[in-house]
């Protein structure tokens, strides 16, 4: 098997209960959520409104119903970025953002909206100070990334959550990366938007993803649709999490969400934590001792998530990629990973970086494995 160490990407493999219960979901249950009201019907509709659950108690949401199950974070953060601006409305970002969050912000510009994208400092971190001078009083959404799926920075989210509340602006999130990985509580970091995909940190399968929407905050729905309920009326209903969840939800791959989020709480978001610094400071360290590799983002492991981007002198990211792939069985990720604007504050634009992401089955014999395939690779370039 090779040393897969692109968990940034998707979280590979999954804990054993999530594929049993991707299995259950679909062979024994089989059915749509929220539909019939035979026996098999509502044990899909229980699904769906357990994994919700799960969910709730992972980022510490009160009422689970404030939580709409999408396909991707891509697409809770459309739904969150085209529900929540209008033409006319302002918005900050920084310079740091995946495309996810940058594109939909580019989309809403064209059709009227201001954007101010804070440039962050040569290790990805946004200035608080920064964010709080550029607040205007159309300013409807701050938007940032939690974590950098280049750097792996992790953004002072608690503090930009107080301004914001302070401010009376809305905060979206984009925890693609810390999700997971790193704890988060909507309430006490003050985040009125979560975005968050299934299938990395959460443990889940692909085509998962949810979006917190705070009580009191009206966004529309981005696909209208059936619900399963009020299938008298024209309009789309108004009640969460029907309004933004039309057409059969992807049960198995929820039933295989909930089975992720259950291995985390149980095993403690702190355990995981600690198990993924130790992770990165192994990398930290052993990269830092070959001649030639120069790395990107914070010093100190505390500082980031499970991810590590360094280049090499005089090769291209591509060209180690594919030596670590062919020729030692390394996977890991190369190039700019989505976020231009990313490289750009980091001074890694065009080519970009090779990004290493350890994750909760990643052990320390693989990453030394992964150092030694470094070091001859950079052998051979001096040679
Ligand atoms: N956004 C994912 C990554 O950073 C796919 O690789």
């Amino acid at each position: 098997m090779p040393i897969y160490l692109d968990n940034a990407a998707t979280s590979h493999p999954k804990p054993e209960s999530v594929y049993r219960a991707v299995d259950h979901a679909l062979r024994e249950i089989g059915t749509s959520p929220g539909r019939g009201g035979y026996r098999r019907g509502l044990d899909a509709t229980r699904i769906v409104f357990g994994a919700r659950e799960s969910l709730a108690a992972l980022f510490g949401i009160k009422d689970s119903a404030r939580l709409a199950f999408t396909s991707s974070a891509t697409e809770a953060l459309n739904l969150a970025i085209a529900g929540m601006l209008r033409p006319g409305d302002h918005a900050v970002t920084t310079t740091m953002e995946h495309n996810s969050v940058s594109r939909p912000l580019r989309m809403a510009e064209k059709r009227g909206a201001s954007i101010t994208r804070i440039p962050c400092d040569r290790s990805g971190f946004l200035n608080p100070r920064d964010l709080a001078s550029a607040l205007r009083a159309d300013t409807r959404l701050i938007v940032i990334t939690h974590c950098s799926n280049v750097t792996g920075t992790i953004q002072p989210i608690a503090e930009v959550g107080h301004l914001a509340n302070q401010a009376g602006v809305p905060l979206l999130v984009d925890a693609a990366q810390s999700a997971g990985i790193i704890p988060i509580n909507v309430e006490s970091m003050g985040i009125a938007l979560l975005a968050a995909p299934g299938h990395k940190g959460l443990l889940g399968p692909q085509g998962t993803g949810c979006l917190y929407i705070a009580e009191g905050l009206e966004l529309p729905p981005l696909v209208v649709g059936g619900t399963g309920g009020h299938s008298s009326g024209e309009e789309q209903p108004e009640e969460m999490p029907a309004r933004f969840e039309s057409g059969t939800l992807n049960t198995p791959g929820i039933a295989g969400l909930q089975a992720g989020v259950e291995f985390i709480l149980g095993t403690g978001i702190e355990t995981i934590r600690k198990k993924e610094l130790s992770l990165v400071r192994q990398l930290l360290a052993g990269l830092a001792e070959i001649k030639g590799i120069t790395l990107y983002g914070p010093a100190s492991e505390k500082e980031r998530g499970g991810i590590v981007s360094f280049t090499v002198e005089g090769k291209d990211p591509a060209m180690v990629g594919f030596t670590l792939d062919h020729e030692f069985g390394i996977e890991v990720r190369t190039g700019l990973h989505c976020a231009p604007g990313a490289h750009r504050t980091i001074g890694t634009y065009p080519t970009g970086t090779i990004r290493v992401s350890p994750g909760w089955f990643t052990t320390e014999h693989e990453i030394e494995v992964f150092l030694k395939g470094m070091d001859e690779i950079l052998r051979h370039a001096t040679s």
